[in-house]
């Protein structure tokens, strides 16, 4: 039996016991056999086991701390087969990242089917209450595995679902349009995004010659990296992301119906992002931002959650829907056309026990559908049909990387597939193959009617080879523009900034004047703005486009969101009134709002468990800041290091780590508050001479705690830079 686990003594601890058990917030892949077998063993089965040291062969071992020698000083002899063992599986351990999204976070959870698409889709997993395991990852696409969470780059969102029927693999990004119509040019367009090759600079950013040379000439990227240059680059969270399919995929109904569809996933937290600074500044001082909150929520209980949607469109010969060429992945249907229907709610539950054996072995596989789901000709997709499986072989060392436990399916294997590196299954029989007698014939295969996947006998057109693609391809410019205009002004300014600080990063002048054209194209006063910044002359457009009516779903800005698990740093000494600071812990985490203690030492203050110390504590980790405390410098403060401190302000008189977080907070359109007894600093002393939107001041901790939680669900305080914003955040 495992021993629950206690907490580390100081000396090494020398009785004997099991390993500790996994914490409760982790799981692992269900215990299945290599052919889809339910096992019946507990989740736990394939963790170590035993009290004692062993080799890989279960032989105990009474000493890993010397390796065999010739007299204590002699040489290392080769028969030591322990030291051999441990060396040579170090030397082992890495295996080749992936070569896109290698960084990322997973979760498993739960989807269950609300049975909305039941007249749409046959797939069992869609019914109504049915619950299917999934396993969902989360990544960067650019950087390589060790790079930072917060840097601008399209995220990826993919879904295992474990069914029945085999297993699914939605595999989407935060974004709904790509940077490529044809999948033959995804090597090009990584190629130019990843590090330029002569120096290997710079790691997972777009803010450099080579993205900028690859998108300027090849134009049908501009709405992709629109996309990348908007808000929707900095995800504030992996729980707050949507996610897309981005293709438009083929469902099938019990009367073997089609109707073509777009999947989205609408996330419960609400959509929202960091701003630059604060990435920036998260990328440094945690790179591991987005995978620790993830983490953290499942641990604490924060489940997130999306709903699972599809836009539907009638499967018809042209496969358009309101002009926009369905089989092109640059465009997105505005939901204003096609609203989103929800078909089922996805709730991650538990962290992986293991990062390794679970989120980086994991193989989603394009190819991977179940019956009522199929593919289209998008040519994007048609691409990653191959190259999905492809990638895991030199990845995962084979092709039986379907069997390693978090790839193994939950419904039952009876391939012809056979032998290869690390073969898991035990196949019976002698006839893998079909027909056959000698194994009375099994396995048979399985008509639609009893499962069987059967291809949609879709029509293909009598055609001529080429090498081309449909001319409805050609428009690059007009969604882009309807992108843009989509924004709110704040959002706009984000979009702006944003290309005028990846187009100075570049060192060649012309690619710079190149995306200024594609600008001009797109909006001439996003190109007026941009060209400012840059000091250069904005060129006029040279193609004319119809405007497309704007699509306010676009925009993340203006909704009200929940606030679950959203965090509130309150800045505590000894000075703070500790009912007071209790009242205001009590009310955010009824409110299921986190908080955390941040004050000048680690420990207790004022009785209070401290959870982060002055030099610990950093804006972007939370959504709001408040002060409940003089914040008088502290012992270790180095008060020179506040710019004003040769002033005579009040605001000299507070700690500056304490000053620079209310700064930070204020300039990232954060909430601040004040507890107010009356020793407290009043954030807007710190921040400005007089208070501001979304400074919030009060005595009574439950009152601010309503106030703040108001503020939270607009997720920032938009109108502080952006007076005209005020409407949309109260
Ligand atoms: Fe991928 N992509 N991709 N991709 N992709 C991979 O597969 C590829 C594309 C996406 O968490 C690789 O197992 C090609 C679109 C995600 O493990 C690789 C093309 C979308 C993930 C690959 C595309 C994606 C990948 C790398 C153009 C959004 C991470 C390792 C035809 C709809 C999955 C691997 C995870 C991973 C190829 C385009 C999303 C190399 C050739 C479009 C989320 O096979």
């Amino acid at each position: 039996m495992d021993e629950p686990r206690t907490p580390p003594t100081v000396d090494e601890p020398t009785t004997p016991h099991e390993p500790f058990p996994a914490p409760p917030d982790q799981t692992a892949p269900e215990p299945v056999s290599a052919t889809g077998k339910p096992s019946g063993a507990p989740h736990d089965v394939r963790a170590q086991s035993g009290a004692y040291l062993t080799t890989a062969q279960g032989l105990r071992r009474p000493d890993t701390d010397h390796s065999l020698k010739a007299g204590p000083r002699g040489p290392t002899l080769l028969q030591d087969h322990h030291l051999r063992e441990k060396i040579s599986h170090f030397d082992h351990e890495r295996i080749p990242e992936r070569v896109v999204h290698a960084r990322g976070a997973g979760a498993h959870g739960v989807f269950r089917g609300y049975g909305t698409a039941t007249s749409v889709c046959r797939a069992g997993f869609l019914a109504e209450g049915v619950e299917t395991p999934v396993f969902t990852r989360f990544s960067t696409v650019a950087g390589s595995r060790g790079s930072a969470d917060t840097v601008r780059d399209t995220r990826g969102f993919a879904v295992k679902f474990y069914t029945d029927e085999g297993t699914f693999d939605l595999i989407g990004n935060n974004m709904p349009v790509f940077f490529i119509q044809d999948g033959i040019k995804f090597p090009d367009v990584v190629h130019a995004v990843k590090p330029e090759p002569d120096r290997e600079i710079p790691q997972a950013a777009s803010a450099h010659d080579t993205f900028w040379d690859f998108v300027s000439l090849h134009t049908e990227a501009q709405h992709h990296t629109m996309w990348n240059m908007s808000d929707r680059g900095l995800a504030a969270s992996y729980r707050t992301m949507e996610g897309f399919g981005v293709h438009t995929y083929r469902l099938v109904a019990e009367d073997d119906s089609t109707t073509l569809v777009k999947f989205h996933w609408k996330p419960k937290a609400g959509v929202h992002s960091l701003v630059w600074e604060e990435a920036q500044l998260a990328a440094g001082g945690d790179p591991d931002f987005h995978r620790r909150d993830l983490a953290d929520a499942i641990e604490a209980g924060f489940f997130p959650e999306w709903e699972l949607g599809i836009q539907t469109f009638p499967d018809t010969e042209e496969q358009t829907f309101e002009g926009i060429d369905l089989l092109d992945p640059t465009k997105l249907v505005p939901e204003e056309l096609a609203p989103v229907q929800l078909i089922g709610l996805m709730t991650l539950n538990a962290n992986p026990t293991n990062y390794f054996a679970e989120t980086e072995q994991v193989a989603f596989v394009l190819g991977n559908f179940v019956p009522g789901i199929d593919v289209t000709n998008d040519p994007l997709l048609q691409a990653r049909l191959f190259s999905y499986l492809d990638t895991q072989l030199t990845r995962l060392g084979g092709p039986n990387f379907h069997q390693i436990p978090i790839n193994r399916p939950h419904a039952p294997v009876n391939d012809m597939l056979r032998e290869g590196f690390h073969q898991h299954a035990v196949h019976s029989g002698k006839a893998p193959y079909r027909p056959n007698s000698v194994d009375g014939g099994c396995p048979f295969t399985a008509g639609a009617e009893i499962g069987g996947y059967v291809e949609v006998p879709a029509v293909v057109e009598e055609s001529v080879k080429v090498r081309a693609q449909a001319r409805s391809f050609d428009d690059h410019f007009s969604q882009v523009r309807m992108f843009y205009r989509s924004m709110t002004p704040v959002e706009q300014e984000h979009i702006v900034a944003a290309y005028s600080f990846e187009l100075a990063k570049c060192y060649e002048s012309a690619i710079r004047e190149r995306q200024l054209q594609s600008l001009a194209n797109i909006d001439a006063d996003l190109c007026a703005r941009v060209a400012a910044d840059l000091g250069m002359p904005a060129p006029t457009a040279t193609i004319e486009l119809e405007d497309a009516a704007p699509s306010p779903a676009l925009s993340q800005v203006g909704e009200p969101f929940p606030v679950d698990g959203r965090k509130v740093g309150i800045v505590v000494d000894e000075d703070s009134d500790a009912g007071r600071v209790s009242g205001l812990v009590d009310a955010l985490t009824a409110a299921k709002v986190v908080s955390f203690l941040i004050a000048p030492h680690g420990g207790t203050v004022a009785g209070l468990p401290v959870h982060r110390t002055y030099a610990t504590a950093r804006s972007f980790e939370f959504d709001a800041i408040v002060i409940a405390t003089s914040a008088t410098p502290a012992a270790s403060a180095q008060p020179g290091l506040d710019a004003r401190a040769a002033a005579p302000s009040p605001a000299s008189a507070v700690d500056p780590r304490v000053v620079l977080m209310t700064q930070e907070a204020w300039r990232h359109n954060k909430a601040l508050g004040q507890l107010g007894d009356p020793s407290a600093t009043d954030p807007a002393v710190v921040v400005l001479p007089a208070g501001g939107a979304g400074v919030i001041t009060s005595d009574d901790p439950a009152e601010l705690a309503e106030q703040l939680v108001a503020l939270l669900a607009l997720h920032r305080v938009w109108q502080r830079f952006a007076p005209e914003m005020a409407g949309v955040s109260g």
